[in-house]
């Protein structure tokens, strides 16, 4: 990489109490410290106590500084950290300080950035430190370390490798295929592919479980207005989310709140009841529900326990699989309640008192358990993984049925190429800003 110019960003600031960090990289970090402390570089990788003044003499802070030469660095560049007092008169006088010195402000995932154009880490890592940095819950940020200590990379890269080797192969056979090669090598090849498409196949049926943890599981809560959806809501949520009223058709538009269920990240969806709409707010706000309806991973159909053996037809009509039945306003019932409504685990509650909530979350957790739990093979976490292997799959299952040899080891070679992107081994400059930007300022 051409020498770039020094950049800083405050990678870390706790405020007025707290410590903030500094992070310096680039050809000028070292210079820089030895200009703002006055004193020569300290050992490496030891935390040193400094005074730092700014070029007029002026004392900014008393701190401690670590010099990380390159290229054992985080970004492979020299890096400087800076650990001063939190508050804002230190942090404007050390940026004054630092632009005055030809620094230049970090843009959003900067530094990481950095480090992959130096071979650092490669892309699924950055991205799953973007990620590790993101984590609200137990289970994401497992998945993110896991990804940041390269399992993913590992898996695609080892295909990749296979799949080069396969292409050398395919490549040999053609080029001396009127000379004395080995038999059997076109067989082998063979075998070697199909195992490696069937490996990327089984990696993408996970049942998108990397994907959902890191975006959370959907659950949509659905039913007749007036049910006590937004209160069933309110109630997971612990707090009022929603608006609750007795007019039926109050709530119009989807309110979502973020859940940590047993560290497994969950969007609960509390939507509009589903009716004839008396107008057009209304209507739309239907027409979304049914659309999460659809979308959603699980969903709670609420039906009123009240109008017991009553039952909605609304309801009763989105009881699929990924459904739990609810009888909310257990303390309104005067009708038996039955135990399974149209085949689905019928769970009674109130949600006006908190009644019946446990057994309610309980079944919610070991469903979510079910969809997000595998074994500890690494999974694919995002969308532009999912892509890439697919086509990689692809291209392997049309070498296998190509005619020519030369088309074979074309599609084989399109397969890889597929695999390095992930990576960003190869073909990625212009994915790099899209990947990158994600990042905070500072990381
Ligand atoms: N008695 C009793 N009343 C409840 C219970 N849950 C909700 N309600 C009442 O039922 C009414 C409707 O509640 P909401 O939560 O607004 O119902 P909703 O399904 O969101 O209604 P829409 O948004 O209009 O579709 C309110 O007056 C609530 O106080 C319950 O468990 N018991
Ligand atoms: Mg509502």
């Amino acid at each position: 990489m051409a020498a770039s110019r020094t950049i800083f960003a405050l990678a870390s600031g706790a405020g007025r109490a707290g410590v903030a960090v500094y992070r310096l990289s680039g050809p000028t970090a070292g210079q820089t410290l030895i200009q703002l402390s006055g004193r020569p570089l300290p050992t490496p990788r030891r935390a040193t106590r400094v005074r730092l003044a700014d070029v007029s003499g002026e004392t900014i802070d008393d701190g401690l500084a670590l010099w990380f030469p390159g290229p054992a660095s985080f970004t492979g560049e020299d890096v400087v950290e800076l650990h001063l007092h939190g508050g804002r008169a230190v942090a404007a006088a050390v940026t004054a300080a630092l632009l005055a010195l030809d620094l230049r402000p970090a843009e959003p995932g900067e530094f990481t950035r950095r480090a992959f154009e130096a071979g650092k880490l490669d892309l699924t890592q950055a991205e799953a430190m973007a990620d590790l940095v993101a984590a609200e819950t137990a289970a994401q940020r497992r998945q993110a370390l896991r990804q940041m200590d390269g399992a993913l990379m590992r898996l695609y890269d080892d295909w990749r490798g296979s799949l080069l080797r396969s292409q050398a192969h395919i490549e040999a056979e053609i080029d001396f295929s009127d000379e004395d090669l080995p038999v059997g090598l076109g067989a082998e090849a063979r075998q070697r592919l199909t195992e490696l498409a069937d490996a990327m196949a089984s990696h993408l049926a996970d049942g998108r479980r990397g994907e959902y943890l890191r975006d959370g599981l959907s659950v949509a809560i659905l039913g007749a207005p007036n049910v006590g959806k937004s209160s069933l809501l309110n109630r997971i949520a612990g707090r009022d989310a929603a608006i609750v009223s007795a007019t039926a058709g109050t709530t119009r538009d989807i309110i979502e709140v973020h859940l940590d269920l047993a560290g497994y990240p969950v969007v609960l969806a509390d939507t509009a009841g589903l009716r004839e709409a008396t107008e057009a707010v209304e209507e739309e706000g239907i027409r979304r529900a049914r659309a999460r309806a659809e979308s959603a991973d699980i969903s709670l159909v609420v039906f009123d326990a009240g109008e017991l053996p009553r039952l909605d037809e609304a309801g009763l009509a989105l009881l699929g699989n990924r459904a739990i039945a609810v009888l909310n306003k257990l303390d309104l019932a005067r009708a038996p309640l039955p135990p399974v409504i149209s085949g689905r685990p019928a769970f009674a509650v109130s949600a006006a008192s908190g009644t019946g909530m446990d057994a309610l979350l309980a079944e919610l957790e070991s469903r979510a358990i079910a969809v997000l739990e595998g074994g500890g093979a690494p999974v694919l976490t995002r969308a532009r993984h999912r892509l890439a292997v697919e086509e990689a799959e692809a291209a392997l299952r049309r070498s296998l049925n190509a005619g020519l040899p030369e088309l074979a080891a074309e599609d084989v070679r399109v397969a890889a190429r597929a695999l390095g992107r992930i990576t960003g081994r190869v073909d990625v400059e212009q994915m790099l800003d899209l990947i990158f930007r994600e990042f905070c300022i500072g990381k």
